[in-house]
C-alpha cells in the first residue's frame, strides 16, 4: 500500500545529510576532522534545513578503510574524539530538531577487533565460527597459488581469502584483508550485533545506515564465480541478497527496533540489489528497513573495464533507471535518492559541467533528484557544488580501493599509468573525500594543520562563506529544495510520471497528488533546449507551463525554452 498524506512516515518529508567526519571539520589541528569540529558547524546544517545527519563511522578503528574497519563498536576512535564528545553532538543536534543516524558496519569487523583476535587464536576457539574460516582447496597446500577456498575477487582487488599461517586456514574478507567477514549463520554473532545496536539506541541515536547489509548472508557451500580479473572470479551471486538475508533483517527488526521504529530511520546500503529485492527490503509490511541505497544509476557510466574505465552517461539510460525504480516502489517500499556519497565521484564533475556551468549544472542536477519520490541524501559539500579533486599524481591518493586497483592493474599489466590516472581522476573515492570548503583561506577553514587529503585549490571560489552571501548560489538552491519538500506534500508523496523518455537533452516528469500537479523540466546540457511536452503537459493559453515554484535561473526566460542547465519546477491545480 502506498503512503497517504495522513499515514506517511516522517522520513518521507525528510532530507538526510551525510557527514564524512575525517573531511568535515578539524578542531584540533591534526589535519583530520573530528566530532568537536562537526559540533562547531551545526549552524550550517540547521540553515540548510536538513532533518537527519548520517555520520560515517567514528568508532575505534585502525583506519585501514577510514573507519569502515571497526575494532570496538562501543567506543569512539581517539582521532575523532571521545564518547562524551559524541553525546554532546547528539544532544546539540536534538536541541536543534535534527536526528543522528550512525553507520552500522556489521558485515565485517577489523582484524584487530577482539572477536577476530580470539577467533584467530586457535581452531578450537569458541569464537572460531564467528568468522568464515576454511581449509585450502581440496588436495592443495596452504599458500599454494589457487589454494584459496573460492576464486572470489575482493571489492578492493585480489582474493577475498587471506591465509592465516599459524592454523593453515583462510578467512573470508569481501573487502580488505583487514576487514574479515562476520559469520551471520552463527546466532551468537547476531545477538552480539543486536545488543550493540540497542546500546546505541539507548544512548540516543536515531537509527542506522547499514553498510553492505545485503551481503551478510552467504551461500554456505561457497561456489566459485565466473572469472573476471586475471585468475579471480565474480562471487557476487553467492553473497548478494543471500539466502537468509531477509530472515536476518526481520530478526534484527524484532530484536532491536520493535516498539521504537516510529522515530527511527533505517537505511540499508545494498550494492547490486535488484528492484525486486529492494521491494522486499523496504515493504513496511515485512518489517525490515525503511529504505535502501540502490546502485543502478551510479553504475550507468561504468565502461567495459568496470568502474575505473568510465564512459559518458546517456540521459535516456538515467531516465530508464530512475523511472523503473520510481514505478517499482510506488505501491510498496520507498526510494532513497542520492548522487554523491563518500564512495562516489562528485556529481557536478561526473554528470554535470564543473567548468563554465558548475553552478548551473549543480543546481539543475539537485533539482532533478530532489523532486523525485523518495528520501534525498545530501553528501557534505554537494550543497556547495564541490567538484572532483582533479589530482594528477598517484601520491595524492589515499583511498585503499584506488591504491589496490593501481597495484593490481600494474601487476596484471591491464592498464598504462596514464590510463590509471585518468580512471582515478574520474572515479576514485578520494574525489568525494577532499576537505569541505568552508572559506577561501589557505586550508579552506577545514584545519589549521596539514589536511590528511589535499584541499581542492578551487576553494578560493567555491566555498560556504561565499555561497552563504550569494542568494543565487548552489547552497541557497539546496535550501530551497529542502524547504519545498517540507512544505509541499506533492513533493514527498505525489505520483511520478516520466515524460520524454527518449530525449537525450531534457529530463522531464510530473508529480501529482489529488488535483495538485508539479512539472519538473531540466535541461541536462550546455545548449538551449526548446521543449515540447505534447500531451504530457500541454502549454497553457499564455503559452507557458504554469506558475513557477522554483527555478535555477534569474528572470523568467522564454516560456518553453530552457537556458543551458536550467531547471524549472512549475505548478498547475485542477
Ligand atoms: O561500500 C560498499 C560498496 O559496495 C562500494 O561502494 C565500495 O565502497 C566500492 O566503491 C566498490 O567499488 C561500503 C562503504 O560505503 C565503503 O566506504 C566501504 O569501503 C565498504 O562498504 C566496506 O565497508
Amino acid at each position: 500500500m502506498a503512503f497517504t498524506v495522513e499515514d506517511a512516515p516522517w522520513w518521507t518529508r525528510a532530507t538526510v545529510y551525510q557527514v564524512y567526519p575525517r573531511s568535515f571539520q578539524d578542531s584540533d589541528g591534526d589535519g583530520v576532522g573530528d566530532l568537536r569540529g562537526i559540533a562547531s558547524r551545526l549552524d550550517h546544517l540547521e540553515a540548510l534545513g536538513v532533518d537527519v545527519v548520517w555520520l560515517s563511522p567514528i568508532y575505534r578503528s585502525p583506519q585501514d578503510d577510514n573507519g569502515y574497519d571497526i575494532s570496538d563498536y562501543q567506543d569512539v576512535d581517539p582521532v575523532f574524539g571521545t564518547l562524551e564528545d559524541l553525546d554532546e553532538l547528539i544532544g546539540a543536534l536534538h536541541a536543534r530538531g535534527m536526528k543522528l543516524v550512525m553507520d552500522l558496519v556489521v558485515n565485517h569487523t577489523s582484524d584487530e577487533h577482539p572477536w577476530f583476535v580470539e577467533s584467530r587464536s586457535s581452531v578450537d576457539s569458541p569464537k572460531r565460527d564467528w568468522y568464515w574460516w576454511r581449509p585450502p582447496r581440496e588436495g592443495m597446500a596452504p599458500g599454494q597459488p589457487g589454494a584459496e577456498p573460492t576464486n572470489w575477487h575482493s571489492f578492493f582487488s585480489g582474493s577475498t581469502w587471506e591465509l592465516d599461517e599459524a592454523s593453515g586456514e583462510y578467512y573470508l574478507h569481501l573487502f580488505s584483508r583487514k576487514q574479515p567477514d562476520l559469520n551471520w549463520e552463527n546466532p551468537e554473532v547476531r545477538q552480539a550485533v543486536y545488543a550493540m545496536m540497542r546500546w546505541w539506541l539507548d544512548r540516543g541515536v536515531d537509527g542506522f545506515r547499514m553498510d553492505v547489509i545485503n551481503l551478510i548472508s552467504k551461500n554456505t557451500s561457497l561456489p566459485d564465480g565466473p572469472v573476471v580479473a586475471g585468475v579471480w572470479g565474480d562471487g557476487s551471486a553467492h553473497y548478494t541478497d543471500g539466502p537468509r538475508v531477509h530472515e536476518f533483517l526481520q530478526e534484527m527488526h524484532r530484536e532491536v527496533f520493535d516498539g521504537r521504529e516510529g522515530a527511527l530511520l533505517t537505511v540499508g546500503e545494498t550494492p547490486g540489489v535488484t528492484l525486486e529485492e529492494a521491494r522486499r527490503y523496504t515493504d513496511p509490511a515485512r518489517r525490515e528497513v525503511d529504505m535502501v541505497f540502490q546502485f543502478e544509476h551510479v553504475g550507468l557510466d561504468h565502461g567495459p573495464g568496470g568502474k575505473f574505465d568510465p564512459r559518458p552517461l546517456r540521459l535516456t539510460d538515467l531516465k530508464a533507471t530512475f523511472g523503473r525504480w520510481q514505478a517499482g516502489l510506488a505501491d510498496a517500499g520507498w526510494n532513497s535518492l542520492y548522487w554523491d556519497n563518500h564512495d562516489q565521484p562528485r556529481v557536478v564533475s561526473r554528470f554535470g559541467d564543473d567548468g563554465r556551468y558548475r553552478r548551473e549544472s549543480a543546481k539543475a542536477l539537485a533539482t532533478l533528484l530532489h523532486l523525485h519520490r523518495g528520501t534525498p541524501y545530501v553528501y557534505q559539500g554537494e550543497e556547495l557544488g564541490m567538484t572532483n579533486a582533479h589530482f594528477t599524481r598517484f601520491d595524492q591518493y589515499r583511498d585503499i580501493e584506488s591504491l589496490n586497483h593501481v597495484a593490481q592493474s600494474r601487476a596484471l599489466g591491464t592498464a598504462t599509468d596514464e590510463q590509471l590516472l585518468a580512471g582515478l581522476a574520474a572515479m576514485s573515492r578520494d574525489n568525494a573525500r577532499t576537505p569541505v570548503q568552508w572559506d577561501g583561506s589557505p586550508q579552506a577553514g577545514f584545519t589549521t594543520g596539514t589536511p590528511w587529503l589535499a584541499v581542492n585549490p578551487n576553494h578560493v571560489e567555491v566555498n560556504a562563506a561565499a555561497e552563504q552571501a550569494d542568494p543565487a548560489s548552489v547552497l541557497h538552491h539546496y535550501r530551497r529544495l529542502i524547504a519545498l519538500r517540507h512544505a509541499d506534500p506533492v513533493v514527498a508523496l505525489g505520483d511520478f510520471t516520466m515524460l520524454l523518455p527518449r530525449d537525450e537533452q531534457v529530463y522531464a516528469f510530473t508529480r501529482t497528488l489529488g488535483d495538485d500537479a508539479l512539472l519538473v523540466v531540466v535541461n541536462v546540457s550546455g545548449e538551449d533546449a526548446r521543449v515540447d511536452l505534447g500531451d504530457g503537459w500541454p502549454a497553457a493559453a499564455d503559452g507557458g507551463w504554469g506558475e513557477l515554484v522554483l527555478g535555477t535561473h534569474d528572470g523568467p526566460g522564454e516560456p518553453t525554452v530552457l537556458r543551458p542547465w536550467e531547471a524549472r519546477v512549475v505548478r498547475r491545480r485542477g
